[in-house]
């Protein structure tokens, strides 16, 4: 029997794995604050990859002549993905290797990789999926808190508000177990408001619900501030005395009065005014946005808008109020702040940050100076390849760009067009399929290593089986590569000492872990960083008296509404939006393979109306296309939708093939959330 927790979500899950027989997992609930005994059926079949004959158990090496797949042992794999690495630093110069992460990869994982990028590679280019997932709510944090945490307070906290706000958050799919949360605060008389252009399970829970076009959150927080301020409650003792800024951001709500909102938004003037009333009349108010809000090429922004409305209320640091990002990927949040972000050092440190280099440096035992600077982002790594300076290696550490990246189709193009492509995986993802050499590593129950939940509580997965003969773990892969490119510095493939190490490397940074143990995470269901020391009790709550910016205050920053990059015209008529379903996970690469899992898509859900202007039938194929490429796919014809949307859900090969890849300029947060596409009945395109 052994305490872990679920491989998917940031939500982590404690679960309890029981061994029966040799090999056999099983899933057993546990109690853990933030499932309580509850899981998700991802989480009660999360074991079912494990005897699975699509597990990939020995090295492979992949012609480009015939397209054969060979098998390697691990010592000519090693070599030979070694020996390429260096032989396009000789010619090419370090740069030209590069490194891709994920967010789910455990914190010692990330940091390593982070730390095998800049000393064994000596490449600025390494980036992560991250970046295609909370990036915009982790800038847009970090310049009004000055510090990046999803949620400031622990999940539970929001039982005790008395409106909870979530804006472009599915959480009843995304992370089921977390609804009772919401059920509990309601129970107790509390009200939940959710902004989606769908009507979904999350939605159907709610006592407001606000049904915008998809690509305007920016505009209803906008008009959302008017009428808080056009009543007189602001709370002007808190903007006075806790945030600076505030006359920039009121005069910019000034011109967002209800009709003009209604115009952008669709969302009507009358529902605005209540929704602004029920916030006003309430002092425990939490907003909470997710990726509905924030993956846009206004992402930034637009978190910015809503964490402005918050300050103006007063909520954050207040008890039981406040904002947060509902992060995503299981360690989502450690993941950002350990180093596999092409501008941060572990402890989230700046790497253009001088103390910051030292500080890091002298950890690792090597100089500053041979520290690169910052990095390209994940579209802009992926999109350099085949420029002239651009990679012409690409190393994948839990990711699966080919089926998740936007505008898919030039990615795997890209992709294409490498020196070298070598994927860790633990299943033939897309990617590896593109791969010159496959490595096969652990998964979740057969290692052990630390995860930064949604609310930054530092949880401990431990392991509960023995790995099938021939796989390694990624701490094992990053070693060997070390080493064997002559690397300084140390390179453990224990995970507890990598935690060790990088408790060091965080010490005095935003995210100091340096207190935190594996001790210590076993005896108290995890530690929520910041945690300085030993002694230190962790930080389960933040910004009660001030905030980690230079003058302690918060800053309202203003923002300007320019709408999704593409916009609506003649032939491209319907917004494309697109996003997840309950039982599958991220590019499916895991879930699509669990038996007991569904694995009906994709489809492309709209409303009856559009339906009947289509004479497109539930159940029968509509094509959506963009100006990236198009799909065919079953209808699902629904009356939650707007009827000038379509959403698809990107967990099977084909919705990022239309999906834009207009960029935020300051997170470089692609734009899933919202492009401009046609849609048509084939049949009917056929006759006609
Ligand atoms: N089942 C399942 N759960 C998951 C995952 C998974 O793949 N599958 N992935 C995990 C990860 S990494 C993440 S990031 C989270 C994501 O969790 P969520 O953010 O909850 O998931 P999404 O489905 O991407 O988007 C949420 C909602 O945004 C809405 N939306 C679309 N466009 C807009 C818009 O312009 N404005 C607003 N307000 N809403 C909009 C969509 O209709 C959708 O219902 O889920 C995590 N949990
Ligand atoms: N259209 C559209 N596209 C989206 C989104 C959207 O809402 N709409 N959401 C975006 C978001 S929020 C996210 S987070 C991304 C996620 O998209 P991806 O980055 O593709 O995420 P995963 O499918 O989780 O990919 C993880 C891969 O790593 C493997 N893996 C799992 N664990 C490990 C491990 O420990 N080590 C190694 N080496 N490999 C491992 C898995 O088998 C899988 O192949 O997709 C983004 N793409
Ligand atoms: S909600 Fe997330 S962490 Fe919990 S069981 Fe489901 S996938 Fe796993
Ligand atoms: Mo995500």
């Amino acid at each position: 029997m052994t305490d872990t927790h679920c491989p998917y979500c940031s939500l982590q899950c404690g679960m309890t794995l029981l061994r029966r027989g040799r090999s056999v997992l099983e899933v057993a609930a546990r109690e853990f604050p933030v499932n309580e005994g509850a899981l998700c059926r991802k989480g009660w079949t999360s074991t079912g990859l494990r005897g699975s004959r699509e597990r990939l158990t020995t090295p492979l090496v992949r012609s480009r002549e015939t397209g054969e797949w060979s098998v390697l042992t691990w010592d000519e794999a090693l070599d030979l993905v070694a020996s390429r690495l260096a032989a396009l630093r000789e010619e090419h110069g370090a740069d030209a290797n590069a490194v891709f992460g994920g967010g789910g990869l455990t914190n010692e994982k990330a940091y390593q990789l982070g730390k095998f990028a800049r000393v064994a590679l000596g490449t600025s280019r390494i980036d992560y999926n991250g970046r295609w997932c909370m990036s915009s709510a982790a800038t847009a944090a970090n310049q009004a808190f000055g510090l990046d945490r999803g949620l400031p307070f622990p999940l539970a906290d929001v039982e005790q508000a008395e409106v909870v706000v979530l804006v472009g958050s599915n959480l009843a799919e995304t992370m089921p177990p977390a609804a009772r949360h919401l059920d509990r605060l309601r129970a107790r008389g509390g009200r939940v408001v959710v902004v989606d252009p769908r009507r979904t399970p999350t939605a159907d829970h709610a006592d407001v619900f606000l049904q915008p076009v998809p690509g305007t959150d920016l505009a209803l927080a906008l008009g959302l501030l008017h009428l808080v301020d056009a009543s007189g409650a602001v709370d002007e003792s808190y903007v006075a005395t806790r945030t600076t800024g505030f006359d920039a951001v009121r005069s910019t709500a000034a011109a967002w009065w209800p009709e003009r909102v209604e115009r952008i938004t669709g969302v009507a003037a009358a529902d605005l005014r209540s929704l602004a009333t029920v916030l006003t009349s309430s002092k425990r108010v939490v907003v909470l946005t997710a990726r509905g809000a924030e993956q846009h090429a206004d992402g930034t922004a637009t978190v910015l808008a809503w964490i402005d409305l918050a300050l103006a209320l007063g909520l954050p640091g207040r008890p039981y109020a406040g904002y947060g990002c509902l992060t995503g990927q299981g360690n989502g949040q450690g993941g950002r702040e350990h180093g596999q972000k092409a501008d941060q050092l572990p402890g989230y440190r700046m790497i253009d940050d001088p103390d910051a280099r030292a500080h890091v440096a002298s950890v690792w035992g090597v100089p500053p100076e041979s520290l690169p600077g910052k990095g390209l982002s994940a579209y802009e790594l992926l999109s350099a390849i085949g420029t002239p300076l651009g990679p012409r290696s690409l190393l994948v550490f839990g990711s699966n760009p080919v089926v998740s990246a936007p505008n898919a189709t030039a990615v795997a193009s890209r992709l294409r067009a490498l020196d070298l492509l070598v994927v860790c995986d633990l299943v033939m993802s897309e990617t590896a399929a593109l791969a010159d050499v496959v490595l096969p590593v652990t998964q979740w129950a057969e290692e052990t290593g630390t995860m930064t939940n949604l609310e930054g509580r530092v949880v401990l997965r431990q392991q509960a089986v023995t790995p099938p003969a021939g796989v390694r773990s990624d701490l094992e892969v990053i070693a060997a590569l070390a080493v064997r490119l002559g690397a300084a510095s140390t390179w453990s493939t224990d995970p507890e000492e990598v935690f060790a190490e990088l408790g060091l490397a965080s010490a005095g940074g935003r995210a100091d872990y340096a207190g935190i143990t594996y001790a210590r995470i076993r005896e108290e269901d995890g530690v929520f960083w910041p945690c300085p020391s030993p002694s230190h009790p962790g930080t389960p709550r933040m910004f009660a008296l001030s905030f980690p910016t230079t003058d302690g205050r918060a800053r309202f920053v203003p923002v300007s509404y320019d709408g999704p990059a593409e916009p609506l015209d003649g032939t491209f008529d319907v917004h494309l939006t697109t996003g997840r379903v309950l039982a599958q996970y991220q590019s499916g690469a895991q879930t699509r393979r669990i038996r007991d899992l569904p694995d009906d898509g994709p489809f492309v859900e709209l409303h009856p109306l559009l339906a009947v202007r289509l004479g497109a039938r539930d159940g029968e194929p509509v094509t959506v296309t963009t100006r990236r490429g198009s799909l065919t796919a079953p209808a699902r014809v629904v009356g939650t939708i707007r009827p000038d949307t379509v959403f698809v859900p990107f967990h099977w090969v084909g919705a990022n093939r239309l999906t834009s890849d207009a960029l935020d300029p300051s997170s470089r947060m692609p734009e899933f959330k919202v492009c401009a596409c046609a849609v048509t009945v084939p049949a009917l395109v056929g006759a006609r």
